[in-house]
């Protein structure tokens, strides 16, 4: 058949897409040139390297503002069908406002989406991969309300600029990890200890911001753009750490406080937040003395602007968490990871990977697109990254496992499970700037030697690998 076992080969269906990933500020450096303004990681990185494991900066990264027809180049190499890459805000928007436009900005992205085109290669857009203009950092960031109309302001910048050349568009990538990351002083903006407040005005901001670009495309674009527009959500994989009914309860939990969070106000049938958020953080609120809930509430028009704002899924799946009741009392001080009452871990027997974080699981990916597949009604769902991470070196031979292990549980959810998943995206294609990991984790199929001034990039065996599977469409 087209779609199982041809030849004693699994394959996919001839129409299916495979691409690559990278984003704006791990790869592109030229971080103030021509008019570019700062980011929340320009400034992240430049005030505060002590956060950053090697102590570097993404200022230079892999250079691809200048050494994009080379990356364009190793494409082709590949044979995949798209790429997603994200657009700076502030290279484009210096200041992240409408009324000061950099001409430099907007001409790179054209020439990178016109050199793509010309190899055939579809330019896949992500608008926001966390780096946010830092003037509107200045006024809160994602935890002021006014930022979700600057950001549509951008976001129909973008859609006049682009809207022909570009055939999918995400709004944002991982609201779940900026939004969390970034309030526990992790990630920038590296604000301390304000999850259970800051994280969850994120989270409300950007889910409202979404709903509003959508809501603007359909109105002012739809009609003469042939394009798409979804969002990327990551959804790590919670399994229950134990056959009880309590490990069992607070999986669940955790998957609607992660993957719940922001998938449900969009795809689910009745919008807003999932009910056992709301429950959860209402109640908790309460016992710590709030006169209010610390989740904010959205207007009905709200829930019905978001519901349903996405022609499809972005999901970036890399790994599998096991989670256990927290049986600890509620403490007065707020936090996300208490709301959410589960403690993750992982098997120590799981296979590693060169990440803290990165378990090689390939079984939990199958079961996350079957927990979306039930939960939304079986969307339409594109995976805009999964991959890994191994030390430096050309013979990533664990990479080509991974990837086989992991396409092998997405095929099976594809062609037992009925999961409508239209494509897959591999994290990334070249070795980059690993946000507060440095250059220390490398998730390249393409090595790249930061040290020499030309960022020489090297195929690693994996990339053979993957540009059979790219041409094929088998394993
Ligand atoms: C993706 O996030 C990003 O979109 C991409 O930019 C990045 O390069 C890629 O992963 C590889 O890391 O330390 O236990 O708190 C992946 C999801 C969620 C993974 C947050 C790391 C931290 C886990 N990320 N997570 S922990």
């Amino acid at each position: 058949s087209a779609l199982g076992v041809a030849e004693g080969k699994i394959c996919f269906p001839e129409n299916f897409l495979f691409g690559v990933a990278t984003a704006a500020y791990q790869v592109e450096g030229a971080w103030n040139v021509s008019g570019k303004g700062e980011s929340i990681w320009d400034s992240y990185t430049h005030n505060h390297s002590e956060r950053i494991f090697d102590h570097k900066t993404g200022d230079v990264a892999a250079d691809s503002y200048h050494l994009f027809r080379e990356d364009v180049r190793l494409m082709v190499e590949l044979g995949v069908q798209f790429y997603r890459f994200s657009i700076s805000w502030p290279r484009i928007l210096p200041n992240g406002l409408i009324n000061n436009i950099n001409e430099d900005g907007i001409r790179y992205y054209h020439e990178l989406m016109d050199e793509l085109i010309r190899n055939n290669i579809q330019p896949m857009v992500t608008m926001y991969h966390w780096d946010l203009p830092q003037y509107l950092q200045e006024l809160g960031g994602w935890t002021n309300p006014i930022v979700s109309d600057y950001f549509v302001d951008y976001a129909r910048m973008l859609f006049q600029n682009y809207g022909s050349k570009v055939s999918a568009w995400l709004t944002f990538n991982e609201p779940l990890t900026f939004c969390r990351g970034g309030y526990t002083g992790l990630e920038a903006p590296g604000r301390l200890e304000s999850s259970g407040i800051e994280d969850y005005l994120c989270g409300h901001n950007v889910l409202r911001a979404h709903g509003m670009v959508y809501r603007m495309y359909q109105k002012e674009f739809q009609a003469k753009l042939s394009t798409s527009v979804g969002i990327t959500l990551d959804f790590l994989w919670r399994a229950p750490a134990s056959r009880s009914a309590d490990d069992i309860i607070a999986a669940e939990t955790a998957r609607q406080f992660s993957i719940g969070w922001f998938a449900h106000p969009i795809f689910s049938k009745t919008g807003d937040y999932p009910p056992i958020m709301r429950k959860r953080i209402d109640s908790i609120s309460k016992i710590q003395g709030f006169s209010r809930s610390r989740l904010p509430y959205f207007t009905p028009d709200e829930i019905e602007m978001i519901r349903g704002s996405a022609d499809f899924l972005g999901m970036n799946h890399y790994t599998t968490f096991l989670v256990s009741k927290n049986r600890k009392k509620i403490s007065p001080k707020p936090s996300y990871a208490a709301d959410m009452g589960g403690i993750l871990s992982q098997k120590s027997s799981w296979p590693v990977a060169n990440s803290t974080w990165l378990k090689i699981v390939p079984w939990g990916f199958r079961l996350s697109l079957n927990w979306i597949k039930r939960e939304y009604d079986n969307p339409l769902v594109i995976i805009t990254e999964n991959g890994v991470s191994l030390e430096k070196g050309l013979v990533d031979t664990r990479r080509i496992e991974y990837i086989k292990e992991y396409l092998k549980s997405m095929h099976a959810a594809i062609t037992k499970d009925n999961c409508n998943v239209y494509g897959y995206t591999y994290w990334s294609l070249i070795d980059n700037f690993e946000w507060t990991r440095g250059y220390s984790e490398r998730f390249g199929l393409y090595e790249v030697d930061f040290d020499s001034p030309k960022k020489t990039r090297t195929p690693r065996l994996s990339s053979e690998y993957y540009a059979r599977i790219s041409r094929t469409k088998c394993l």
